[in-house]
């Protein structure tokens, strides 16, 4: 029996750990809300949490340069392109498939339609317009100062030292108290002044979706440099090798710690949630239109997708991946997440690893199935919760910029209810009514966290696959070959 419990613990103790303590988390956090703990007890109370975010934000950016420098400069420059083609191809389509399964079920189940809610908007500050969240996803593609932009995003961590929980919706820090005195509980948006600094409107986050699509497109851009300088390149690249092979092992190390970090993390989460009864129960169907929509294509369409592709089994691809998709329910942060999700990529699925540390990265920036079904969910019930029938040309529309969005959005909690304004404002929906769905956004945000990670995951293993294995597509055979070479 104990030869065969520490087999068990040995392949799965990290997993089984980190169930136990989301699981903890949730009953420890409904166990408390009851008791009124003083918000500086609630600051102490997250702090074993947020550190574990700081430990997964502290590895984005060595893992990303590292992985994408290492991995490119490796590969010839044919090579890469192809797979650079195969993998945005096979991104696209995927989250264009997540948008139009959103659409039909929210069109079948109509969470909204008939909805007496009354809707909780309060006079937002100045929100974007879609074209200034699409010019802020251009501006982030170059970020002016990658150093600079890394500790910039710590900017928000200071938040919580002045003692207030606050969600960044709008470009502007907005402060969210519960106002006591409204029967109905709602909350009352305070918005404060934008940062002197700010000369332009930009998304919340946006400093985070600098750092990864910045950095991406940076770190992609010199290894395919380094890879063409030949033994002049060699110094920086066995540099890059050696800082990736750190990184792994310092994830190794601080994995341990994360069970005890999620614990704390989800039971503060649950503290600061809105009083449940306040849902409406249009906006319990609506979650459940959101959830029932990740459901099908997270685990019904991408692992028939990897089956068709790959002929083997999805579901022991997707086991392997239960650590980081765990990590990804409990911080609702991909990017954070994209530590544990390359490791259980290399170790349990055995996917290459020149593949995994270029698709993975790319994948944990652009390509965001969970996000873009659930934005276009959200916006056609905030549609129908104002009685606003759209046409057809209105959801090619919103199927276009929910895409399109997913794709800006940043991979840090609460990143997809941000860039919806330019799914939103494209209809003429007035933006401000996300507030209609925050109450219910910090749990919708971890499972469209999960589906986002496993998506990527996926697409590693299908396009490593690709890559090895004789596929009846062209690239495909070239890209074998380059392997093959
Ligand atoms: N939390 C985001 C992520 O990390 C997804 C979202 O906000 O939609 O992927």
């Amino acid at each position: 029996f104990w030869s065969t419990a520490k087999g068990y613990l040995k392949r799965n103790g990290l997993l089984t750990l980190s169930i136990i303590s989301v699981v903890t988390g949730c009953t420890l956090g409904f166990t408390l809300r009851g008791t009124h703990l003083s918000t500086q007890a609630k600051i102490y109370f997250s702090f074993p949490g947020e550190l574990l975010m700081r430990m997964l934000k502290m590895l984005i950016l060595p893992l990303i340069t590292s992985s994408l420098m290492s991995g490119l400069s490796s590969m010839e420059s044919k090579a890469c392109c192809r797979i650079g083609v195969l993998t945005v191809t096979y991104y696209l389509w995927t989250t264009f498939i997540a948008v139009v399964v959103g659409i039909v079920l929210v069109l079948i189940i109509k969470p909204g339609v008939g909805t007496e809610m009354e809707s909780n908007r309060l006079g937002g500050g100045p929100v974007m317009t879609s074209a200034d969240a699409l010019l802020d996803l251009i501006r982030n593609m170059v970020p002016s100062n990658l150093i600079e932009a890394t500790f910039q995003q710590y900017k928000t961590d200071l938040v919580p030292i002045l003692k207030v929980p606050a969600i960044t919706v709008l470009p502007n820090f907005v402060y969210v108290i519960p106002d006591d005195s409204d029967p109905k509980g709602r909350m009352v948006f305070l918005e404060l002044t934008p940062p002197p600094d700010v000369t332009y409107k930009t998304s919340p986050g946006s400093s985070q979706q600098m750092n990864v699509l910045g950095i991406v497109i940076f770190s992609a851009t010199m290894g395919l440099l380094l890879g063409r300088m030949g033994e002049r390149g060699t110094p920086l690249i066995s540099v890059c090798q050696c800082i990736n092979e750190c990184v792994m092992k310092i994830i190794n190390a601080a994995v341990w710690y994360f069970p005890f970090g999620i614990i704390f993390l989800v039971a503060g989460k649950i503290l600061d949630m809105q009083d449940p009864s306040t849902l409406g129960k249009k906006l319990g169907w609506y979650g459940i239109t959101v959830l029932a929509g990740l459901f099908v294509h997270g685990l019904i369409l991408l692992p028939f997708f990897f089956f068709v592709l790959t002929r083997k089994n999805p579901f022991t691809f997707i086991r392997g991946l239960l650590q980081a998709m765990v990590i990804a329910l409990a911080t609702s942060s991909s990017s954070a997440t994209l530590p544990i999700t390359m490791k259980c990529l290399l170790e349990n699925c055995n996917v290459d690893r020149q593949i995994a540390r270029f698709v993975l990265p790319v994948g944990a920036t652009i390509n965001m199935d969970g996000t873009a079904l659930y934005e276009a969910v959200a916006a056609i019930f905030i549609a129908q919760v104002n009685d606003y029938e759209l046409d057809f040309g209105q959801l090619v529309t919103i199927s276009i910029t929910a895409t399109a969005a997913s794709i800006g959005a940043a991979g840090i909690p609460q990143a997809g209810l941000v860039t919806m304004v330019i799914v939103l404002t494209s209809v003429g929906l007035p933006p401000d009514d996300i507030t209609l769905i925050v109450a219910i956004d910090w749990i919708l945000d971890r499972f469209r966290t999960m589906i986002n990670v496993l998506g990527d995951a996926l697409a590693a293993g299908i396009i490593a696959h690709l890559c090895q294995k004789d596929f009846p597509l062209k690239i495909c055979q070239e890209l074998t070959n380059d392997f093959k070479g």
